[in-house]
């Protein structure tokens, strides 16, 4: 039986997490791959019931789901277990939560650094979530990274801890005019979180090779998104990880062979929260609009969303990038109203047309989008479940959408709420 990935199509927020809990019922288990709790995953229940996960999988809100922190998550055990906690009190078990024993962690200097980083690079800063991600898989890439088996032994935590910290603490007090990190605060602190984690402390590739092989359905949630990965998306305007397919297979340890679907989640407009290049970006009263009408403020940060029009090219990319099989195209409620819909289909780079993703940085950064507009449609979408009730501008959309991104158009969203769908296939 197979794996299935759920990819970001676009700069993230698209509804990865409500793609994620709808599929929950045919689903064994959720894998987060990559990230920490920079992501915000919003799911809403048919009775109206809003979740906001940050680090857990969003499989953990459909009884019965294991869910699995795989080794490419950075995970901050604070807020892990304040999320745990905060679930519980809900009445939402965790009990089937499993973390893997090589996912790193993420340490007070980490999120330290990351603010610093930020603060120094000015006009230049990427807009982080400052939740001190980049440092901690610096950390892991340089090899001085804690992982949370560490945490299972003091006397190794506090030596990876004195090794890390020798040179960081010079870098603090020297560089930066701050307060030397203490090594045994750090330590007890740490040891404390691991009382309560040690539970689900796991090898998390070994659970899921068994799971694979007894039949069971793997789903491998992302976080951010195909332009937000550390190789494929704007750098260095991107977060430290590899969001796309391919990074699902390395932080999951499941072979690429066990991977039978791919789906890109793309909102039916496109937003981006942080700095970097966004050609469609809208400065007037329609990016206001989409912001206001589509609610669109970071869940982790409450920072506004930069908004913009659907962006073809990008969208032909992550086709491309993570080989989707299908996409779940969401927040098509919120283009009712318009008088046309504008769809960029390609880009004109310094007087040349363009198709596909520009080559470098600069390229991108020039990139003027090439509007096709279409007729738009009036009618509240909310209530709408049947592909063939929607209004004939907005099928029309949704195929000239289909048609230009290269991917079958399955699932479209309609409204927050888990039953707010409309499946097509
Ligand atoms: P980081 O913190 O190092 O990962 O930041 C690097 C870039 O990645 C972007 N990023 C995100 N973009 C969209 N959504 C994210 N999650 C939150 C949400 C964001 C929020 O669901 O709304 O609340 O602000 C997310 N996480 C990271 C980030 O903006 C930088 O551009
Ligand atoms: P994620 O990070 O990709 O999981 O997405 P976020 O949760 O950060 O942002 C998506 C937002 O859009 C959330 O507030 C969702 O509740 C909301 N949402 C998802 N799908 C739809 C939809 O089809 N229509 C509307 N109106 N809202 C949606
Ligand atoms: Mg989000």
């Amino acid at each position: 039986m197979p794996a299935i990935v759920v990819v970001g199509g676009q700069w993230g927020d698209e509804g990865k997490g409500r793609a994620t809990d709808e599929l929950g019922d045919r689903i064994d288990y959720v894998v987060r791959y990559q990230g920490g709790n920079n992501a915000g995953h919003t799911i809403v229940t048919p009775e109206g019931e809003k979740f906001a996960l940050h680090l857990l999988p969003s499989g953990v809100i459909t009884p019965g789901v294991v869910t699995i922190i795989g080794n490419g998550v950075v995970v901050d055990p604070k807020v892990l277990l304040e999320e745990m906690d905060g679930l519980a009190a809900r009445g939402v078990s965790t009990d089937k939560l499993l973390i893997s024993a090589d996912a790193h962690l993420i340490m007070p200097y980490h999120r330290i650094t990351d603010k610093l980083t930020e603060r120094y690079l000015g006009v230049q800063r990427i807009g982080t979530t400052g939740r001190g991600i980049g440092p901690a898989y610096g950390d892991k890439i340089a090899r001085v990274g804690i992982r949370m088996q560490d945490l299972l032994d003091p006397g190794i935590l506090l030596q990876k801890l004195q090794g890390a910290l020798r040179e960081k603490n010079q870098v603090l007090v020297k560089v930066y005019n701050r307060k030397a990190i203490d090594v045994d605060a750090v330590c007890e602190e740490y040891l404390g979180y691991a009382e309560r984690l040690r539970p689900h402390i796991a090898d998390t590739r070994l659970v899921l090779d068994q799971a694979l092989t007894a039949g069971k359905t793997v789903l491998l949630e992302g976080a951010q998104a195909t332009m937000l990965d550390l190789d494929h998306g704007t750098y260095p305007f991107v977060t430290s990880s590899n969001p796309t397919s391919g990074g699902a297979c390395v932080g999951a340890g499941i072979p690429p062979t066990r991977i039978d679907r791919v789906v890109g989640v793309s909102k039916a407009y496109a937003t981006r929260v942080g700095a970097g290049p966004f050609p469609t970006e809208l400065f007037d009263d329609a990016g206001e609009h989409l912001r206001k009408v589509g609610a669109e403020y970071g869940v982790t940060t409450g920072r506004p969303r930069r908004t913009g029009w659907f962006d073809a090219v990008v969208a032909r990319y992550a086709t491309r990038v993570n080989g989707l099989t299908d996409m779940v195209l969401t927040k098509l409620d919120i283009l009712s109203g318009l008088d046309r819909v504008p769809l960029c289909v390609a880009y004109e780079v310094d007087g040349e047309r363009c198709d596909e993703m520009p080559m470098t940085q600069t390229g991108f950064h020039h990139a003027k989008p090439i509007y096709e507009y279409l007729d738009g449609w009036w009618e509240d979408l909310a209530d709408i479940r049947t592909y063939d009730e929607l209004p004939a501008n907005a099928r029309r959309y949704v195929e000239r959408v289909e048609e230009l991104s290269g991917v079958r158009v399955s699932v479209i969203g309609v409204g927050p709420r888990r039953d707010q769908t409309i499946l097509r296939f």
